[in-house]
């Protein structure tokens, strides 16, 4: 069976930037919801509930029809938010480490244009869904978009940031500014573990 996993830091870590409120429900009820649709879909098919969630949802083929598209949202939703709580922590000042910053540096020409980048494809994405940083087979950095819970995975790409753009992410504190949102998260972005995905 699948397990929510346990925030890094406490609910009220990220303040003032994202609000306690708002990561409880995000976490518990949110994210929670989706590992229990998960294991629900997955009951009877027993050889799943033993992998890891991003080999099913790097071949989503091999599932059967009838649970296929609840395991993409329901999957997909676990393993894009387990990532997000990885990729942030509490306010401090950090930087990506040097092989990152020069492979943001080749992809972006620099860290800003970059940020620029990535910010501007969250605020464009119409309606629910994330914005990643990817690293495809030859190690090369892009910034793809997905709708709902849709995860770069399943197009053979490995996200290492994850910004979640749903309104469910931010409404509680900044209603309908998801730009405000997303320029606040910048601060809480955990560059130490982005860093170390990229290995
Ligand atoms: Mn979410």
């Amino acid at each position: 069976m699948f397990k929510l996993p346990d925030l890094p830091y406490p609910y009220d870590a990220l303040e003032p930037h994202i609000d306690e409120e708002t990561m409880r429900i995000h976490h518990d009820k949110h994210h929670g919801a989706y590992v229990n649709n998960l294991n629900e879909a997955l009951t009877g098919h027993d050889e799943f509930l033993e992998m890891d969630i991003d080999s099913i949802l790097a071949d989503l083929m091999k599932l059967p029809e009838s649970i296929r598209t609840k395991v993409k949202n329901n999957g997909g939703g676990h393993a894009n938010h387990s990532l997000f709580w990885q990729i942030m922590r509490p306010n401090q000042k950090s930087h990506p480490n040097d092989k990152l910053s020069s492979a943001i540096e080749t992809q972006f020409g620099s860290f800003d244009s970059f940020k620029t980048e990535f910010s501007q494809r969250g605020v464009a994405r119409f309606g629910s869904g994330w914005v990643f940083l990817v690293v495809n087979s030859e190690n090369e950095l892009s910034i793809v978009d997905t709708a709902n819970q849709d995860t770069p995975v399943s197009d053979g790409l490995r996200p290492i940031l994850a910004l979640d753009v749903w309104e469910h992410a931010y409404y509680l504190k900044y209603k309908n500014l998801r730009k405000d949102y997303i320029d606040a998260w910048w601060n809480v972005v955990n560059w130490e573990s982005v860093s170390m995905l990229l290995k």
